[in-house]
């Protein structure tokens, strides 16, 4: 359907309702760890917006839906030396990071749901991070773990040379022509 399959790890392990954990933690007052039940028991958000990887490839208005992130945020009590989030994933590799403003933004989702789906495996299911007005690296896959931290620490492409502000059309030396 126009996406391309992206894995920076061989391969990554399956998981569902049964063995899926999503852990809140760092600089919080409540830590926790959501089961798929208990995440698809939040409010839910949709939005419909295009998909845009860095090197190019785009898929026009595709519906995610999830809860948002700061919803997850502020159920944990962010504490007020807090500036930055760090993600992580149960492929081992792969992690991503925002400033805690960018995180709070409203289409800024934990997603569990593509164009009208349940995410799959490939799509980096059960759930992912979907970070609307950003390229899709910052749209982490298999996300596992959320921690609340004091700064921003790069996330894995981003230590490669990829942009840590990735706003589309405004980050990585890109204009807001998609086919440039
Ligand atoms: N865990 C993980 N998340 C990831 C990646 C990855 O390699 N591993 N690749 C990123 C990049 S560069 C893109 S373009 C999208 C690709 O998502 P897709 O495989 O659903 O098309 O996932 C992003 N999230
Ligand atoms: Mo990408």
């Amino acid at each position: 359907g126009g996406f391309r399959y992206y894995s920076v790890a061989a391969s990554v392990p399956h998981k569902g309702p049964a063995d899926y954990r999503l852990t809140v933690d760092g600089l919080v007052d409540r830590p926790r760890a959501y089961t798929l039940a208990d995440l698809r028991a939040l409010p839910r958000t949709r939005l419909t917006r295009d998909v845009q990887c860095v090197t190019g490839w785009r898929v026009p208005e595709t519906p995610f839906e999830g809860v948002r992130l700061s919803t997850l945020l502020d159920a944990a009590g962010v504490r007020p030396t807090a500036r930055a989030i760090r993600f992580t994933c149960f492929d081992g590799t792969y992690t991503e990071s925002l400033t805690l403003d960018q995180a709070r933004r409203p289409d800024v989702l934990v997603a569990l749901r593509m164009q009208g789906k349940d995410i799959g495996h490939d799509h980096g299911g059960p759930v992912r991070l979907y970070v609307a007005p950003m390229y899709f690296y910052k749209s982490a896959k298999w996300l596992s773990g959320i921690t609340v931290s004091d700064h921003v620490r790069p996330g894995y492409w981003e230590r490669l040379g990829y942009d840590v502000d990735a706003w589309v059309g405004r980050s990585n030396g890109r204009t807001d022509d998609p086919t440039s």
